[in-house]
């Protein structure tokens, strides 16, 4: 009868010496395997006297698992140090561009968005931003919007359910309560513009619930409307990419602007589907604009007798319908990878005023 006790040594001296995971395997197969020295071992079992059975037995069994176990633990040693080195030996350079047919592209909204931040970051406006779920106070009681106005109704509004501070609070029905924050938190000068998601109650091919808009706002002293018609030029012209456009303000009404004007450009819409701008018979809607009324001003802590503001404010998703010719606004938001491959924009394409808008 073999030694059980320098088998087991030999046989656990050899796992500690198993270099990879294949000798390893080699050393299981001579020693478990259907022909192993240790199976070997266990088959004579059934040849021995019940005594010697029960002397040897639990010997063997001692055998077959401290074999088993040294194998095993080995093993993990191996699998560990084999992902190490293959780690340590493998590089991925992260700087690569991707193939072409893997890559996304940029979605219209925030190529658009980019447009705008970089015509009004030439025209000296910063980027200000604030919260979708804002205080009801700031989206429409410090813009001089009344308990009853019908912007307030809940067939316009999305409402949100009472939080623990007890302030009344809604998904911002407009970028304004980024003004009346940043007017509360700086000091004329000021000239910001305010993009976001904004939301309402209201969805066809031309509204969706949660759309885009952006708002720009000048406070300092004597600022007058013919800032703001030079401002909504300047932008029109470098957003639409054309030297001459032609522009119509409307008298309008709003709360928060006194007086309010929207804006219209002219335009050509006679071949269907096609809007050509700067000339043709019919006008094009850009948006909403006037002087921040004095009551905004004093609610946001200036003073109206010694400044003056305006704002305008317009949708982003339509300035992108308009520029890249796309009919249904609920497009931008079906994730349809068909067509963010045809509208979506290269990554490394980056707007600016001098290399092209929209190249
Ligand atoms: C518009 C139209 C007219 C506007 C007003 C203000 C604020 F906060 F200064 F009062 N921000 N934006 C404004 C004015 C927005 O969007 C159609």
């Amino acid at each position: 009868m073999a030694d059980i006790a320098s088998l087991q040594s030999e046989i656990l001296a050899t796992v500690a010496g198993a270099a990879d995971e294949a000798a390893l395997e080699a050393v299981r197969v001579a020693t478990l395997g259907k022909k192993g020295s240790v199976s070997a071992l266990l088959a004579t079992m059934g040849s021995l006297s019940p005594d010697e059975r029960k002397f040897q037995g639990p010997k063997f069994n001692g055998l077959r698992d401290a074999v088993t176990e040294a194998i095993t633990a080995r093993k993990v040693r191996l699998a560990d140090a084999a992902l190490d080195a293959r780690l340590a030996s493998e590089t991925l350079d992260v700087t690569l561009p991707s193939r072409f047919e893997n890559s996304g592209t940029v979605h219209p909204i925030s190529q658009v968005l980019e447009e705008v931040v970089a015509i009004f970051a030439e025209l000296g406006f910063g980027v200000a931003e604030g919260p979708d779920v804002e205080f009801d106070d700031y989206n429409f009681t410090r813009l001089n919007i009344p308990p009853d106005h019908p912007a307030r109704q809940m067939q316009d509004t999305f409402y949100v359910a009472a939080q623990a501070d007890g302030d009344s609070h809604v998904l911002r029905t407009h970028t304004s309560p980024v003004q009346v924050r940043t007017m509360l938190n700086a000091k004329p000068p000021i000239r910001v513009i305010s993009p976001g998601r904004t939301y309402r109650v209201d969805s066809d091919a031309t509204h969706s619930p949660m759309f885009h808009q952006v708002e720009a706002l000048v406070v300092d002293e004597g600022i007058h409307l013919g800032h703001l018609k030079w401002t909504v030029e300047q932008f029109c012209k470098a957003f639409f990419e054309i030297d001459q456009i032609e522009l119509r303000a409307r008298p309008s009404f709003f709360p928060f602007t006194e007086p309010s004007l929207e804006w219209d450009m002219r335009c050509d819409r006679r071949t269907p589907g096609k809007i050509t701008f700067g000339t043709g018979n019919d006008w094009l809607e850009l948006g909403g604009s006037g002087m921040v009324h004095r009551k905004v001003l004093e609610n946001c802590g200036i003073d109206p007798t010694k400044y003056q503001g305006f704002a305008f404010g317009f949708g982003l998703d339509r300035m992108a319908m308009l520029k890249y010719g796309m009919p249904d606004i609920r497009s931008f938001f079906e994730s349809d990878l068909r067509w963010l491959k045809h509208y979506g924009f290269q990554p490394l394409d980056i707007p600016t005023l001098d290399g092209g808008l929209s190249r």
